[in-house]
């Protein structure tokens, strides 16, 4: 596409337009200047703010690119009697979506109608997604993406504290601590500026990483920064469930804060009883030494934070993971105590926000329940509804994409944001699933790997194109604002949403202001856990510092829990967990691990796009250990099938010391064949729902470069 509407845009001195990043929950701030006569639209600038420091990432210095992607968008597409998609007028592609939903929905009711949304949507667009699905489609079969991404962290703080808020303070309370305690995060790579904010442990060799690979972040540990624990994949919970041990049996923990501040201490102590520092040293491959100073490390630093990240938290056990990753920190004493804390590090651009407005199956905005009666009598007065017309709980992620096409499931489905045929866990049975549908319309600004398998496309406009608010990572309430023009034939979800609404005869209003959209997401979330009845646009324009929660009465609530946890009685819940046995790797099998690298954003739809990104990463790389590779007669380049009992896939083999000799890593971010969620497991766990997405067991073998 040729930017060719920019031509009757602003000169080369129109100002800037301050805004964030498209991508990651660190949110970081740029500034976008006008460049009329280049090839890219924009400039890219870091601009100055607390959690980047004006510094950006490789993702963040190209992200001009996406708006000038060759591919992108511009017209909705169809699907003809012959299997191609063709362009169609934006009345023919909303009637026929239009008519197809009424009609399934007259054939198999309204539950038949699927949702699946996305962390990376605006505020705005969570909260009208959630609108949308309950009063305009009547379906309860709503989730998103967010399932696979903080569930588990966010059940585990819901059920500690009464409340979920990824980082319950500010980034920068990090800068002065001494002892950092990050298991399962590789920010050096996930959200580079965020390191800046581990210098200051670092200094004080504080930095503690827990991670089966040396990862970059883990790397900073280096030179008496601190300490790179290794253990087995998989093995953090009995790994902290050690840490407690000695924590309680060493007395090192703060008796008058549990006392004063948490109930279930009794319980907790029964449950680690056993678990003594070889016994955990044995589970993890951490010697027991190790497990012992680091405990007594945490228990006497002045200043004290332990985060968790995905590669805990993305496991069948993920919740009772972060569970005793919380437990411990109670026991120290750290949340709520000014110079200490516990927090995990949200993931997508608006992870915390698309957790908050009704994009959960089982949530209405405001953080509130969607069971609880006053929650749903407060906001059906908002949505000027009858309670009665609003849905119940529908199912998690995994669940919902399980039942499409099946008897009694979903038959038309309606995605927003994410690229699920790539980045969810046993993808091949939700290819099947998506497959098997109706009706499949997804919205999105290019033919990512999901728009290419749906009867209609609809294109929207992307982050530097339109208005609206982004909740980061330490929940903080951001303006992203419009720099350029939208391509002629890109619509917004929020006029889509409408028009749709309209079509199928919706009750209620449906603005496509964002501004009002906000307004009227204030209202909703008044008096809930999320709170964000206090703001508006203009207030965030003005330049106001908003953490939520920020009531209509009240002011920004930076730090969290200083007097009280959010439970009735305000105690925190000390949870009892016990570590269950995994599968391991027997014989010539490995355990694979998987996340992320520098250079591409999840699914890759956005980042593939990027010249200069795909050339630092084209293809799928699997970390091997030299000796492992030695041990088959691999060497750097070759390539490997790595299968399991659910799929395989081709590899080329990148040998690094950085890793265990009993593992792989592979990252994400490629599509198709060489998607590494063909080799995952959704087995899930059970209070979040959160899928196996960092283990699974697997074999790898050389493809024979006579017949490859
Ligand atoms: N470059 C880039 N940045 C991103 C994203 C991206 O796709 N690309 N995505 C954003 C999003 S949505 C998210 S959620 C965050 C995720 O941010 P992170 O949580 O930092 O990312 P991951 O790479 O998924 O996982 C972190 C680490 O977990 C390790 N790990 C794997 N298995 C285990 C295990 O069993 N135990 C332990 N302790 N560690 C394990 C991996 O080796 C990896 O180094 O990043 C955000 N930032
Ligand atoms: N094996 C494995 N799998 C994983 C993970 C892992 O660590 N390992 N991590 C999981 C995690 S943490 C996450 S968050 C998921 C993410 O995985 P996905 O949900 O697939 O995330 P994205 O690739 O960001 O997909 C977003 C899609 O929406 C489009 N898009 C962006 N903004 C908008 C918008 O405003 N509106 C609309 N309609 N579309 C938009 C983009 O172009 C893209 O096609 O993957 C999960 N999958
Ligand atoms: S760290 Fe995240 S928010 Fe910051 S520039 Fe990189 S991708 Fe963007
Ligand atoms: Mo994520």
């Amino acid at each position: 596409m040729t930017y060719s509407a920019l031509a009757a845009a602003p000169p080369d001195t129109a100002p800037a337009t301050a805004t964030h990043c498209p991508y990651c929950a660190l949110q970081c701030a740029m500034s976008l200047r006008p460049t009329p006569r280049e090839r890219l639209p924009v400039a890219v600038a870091g601009r100055d703010f607390p959690t980047n420091r004006g510094g950006l990432c490789r993702k963040g210095w190209t992200a001009a690119e996406l708006l000038a992607t060759p591919d992108r968008l511009t017209s909705p597409l169809l699907r003809g009697d012959d299997g191609e998609l063709r362009t169609v007028s934006w009345e023919d592609a909303l009637d026929h979506v239009a008519a197809r939903i009424a009609a399934l929905r007259a054939e198999s009711g309204p539950d038949a109608i699927g949702v699946f949304g996305g962390g990376g949507l605006t505020n705005e667009k969570a909260y009208q997604l959630g609108k949308f699905a309950r009063i305009a489609l009547r379906t309860s079969r709503i989730d998103y993406n967010g399932r696979f991404c903080m569930s588990s962290a966010a059940a585990a703080a819901n059920r500690a504290f009464g409340i979920d808020r990824g980082l319950p303070f500010p980034l920068t309370d990090l800068d002065t601590a001494e002892t950092i305690l990050l298991l399962g995060s590789n920010v050096g790579d996930t959200m580079p500026p965020f390191v800046s904010h581990l210098q200051g442990a670092r200094a004080r060799g504080g930095l503690v990483v827990v991670d089966p690979r040396r990862s970059t972040t883990a790397a900073l540990t280096a030179d008496g920064a601190g300490l790179h624990l290794q253990p087995v994949p998989g093995a953090d919970l009995p790994l902290l469930l050690g840490l407690i041990h000695v924590v309680i049996a060493e007395r090192l923990y703060d008796e008058e804060y549990v006392g004063r501040r948490t109930t279930g201490f009794a319980a907790l102590r029964r449950s680690v009883a056993a678990w003594w520092p070889e016994r955990a040293a044995q589970a993890t491959g951490v010697p027991a030494d190790t497990i012992r100073s680091l405990s007594r490390r945490l228990a006497t630093s002045g200043s004290t934070y332990i985060l968790t990240g995905r590669g805990v938290e993305q496991h069948a056990d993920g919740t009772d993971t972060a569970t005793a990753a919380i437990n411990l920190a109670l026991l120290l004493g750290l949340p709520g105590t000014p110079g200490n804390g516990y927090g995990t590090l949200t993931g997508q651009g608006n992870g915390q926000g698309g957790r908050e407005h009704g994009q959960k199956s089982d949530q209405l905005p405001g953080y509130r329940r969607i069971d609880d009666p006053a929650a749903r009598a407060h906001v059906a007065a908002v949505w000027g509804v009858d309670p009665e017309l609003i849905p119940g709980p529908g199912v998690p992620a995994v669940q919902l994409l399980r039942s499409c096409g099946r008897q009694g499931g979903i038959r038309a489905l309606l995605v927003h944001g994410s690229n699920v045929v790539v980045s969810s866990p046993h993808v091949q049975s939700v290819r099947d699933a998506l497959g098997r549908l109706d009706l499949l319309v997804v919205s999105d600004f290019v033919l990512s790997e999901t728009a290419r398998m749906a009867d209609v496309v609809l294109p929207v406009l992307q982050w530097a194109e339109e208005e609206g608010t982004m909740t980061n990572l330490d929940g903080r309430v951001l303006r992203r604002r419009r720099a350029v023009p939208p391509p002629a034939g890109a619509r917004s979800e929020l006029w889509i949403m409408a028009e749709l609404a309209r079509r199928l005869d919706a009750p209620g209003t449906w603005d496509v202001e964002p501004s009002r959209v906000f307004d009227e997401l204030a209202r909703a979330s008044a008096g809930g856990p999320a709170d964000y009845s206090g703001l508006s646009h203009e207030l965030l324009d003005a330049g106001e510092v908003a953490h939520w929660p920020y009531p209509a009465d009240g002011e920004s609530t930076p730090r969290m829990f200083a007097h009280r946890f959010a439970h009735p009685d305000g105690r925190a819940r000390l949870v009892a967990v016990r570590a269950a046995t995994r599968e391991s790797p027997r014989g010539a099998q490995l355990s694979l691990i998987t996340g992320r690298l520098l250079e591409h954003y999840q699914s890759g739809a956005q980042t593939r796009r990027v010249p200069e990104l795909t050339e630092a990463s084209a293809e799928l790389v699997a970390q091997l250990h030299p000796a492992t590779a030695r041990d088959r007669g691999l060497r750097d380049g070759d390539r490997v099938r790595i299968e399991n009992g659910r799929g395989s896939l081709e590899a080329r083999v990148g040998v690094s010391g950085n890793i265990r000799p009993d593992t792989v890593f592979l990252p994400f971010h490629f599509p198709d064949d060489q998607s590494v969620n063909l080799l995952t497991d959704d087995r899930l766990d059970p209070v979040s729902s959160m899928p196996e997405f960092k283990h699974a067991v697997v074999d790898l073998t050389r493809v024979d470069r006579a017949r490859a």
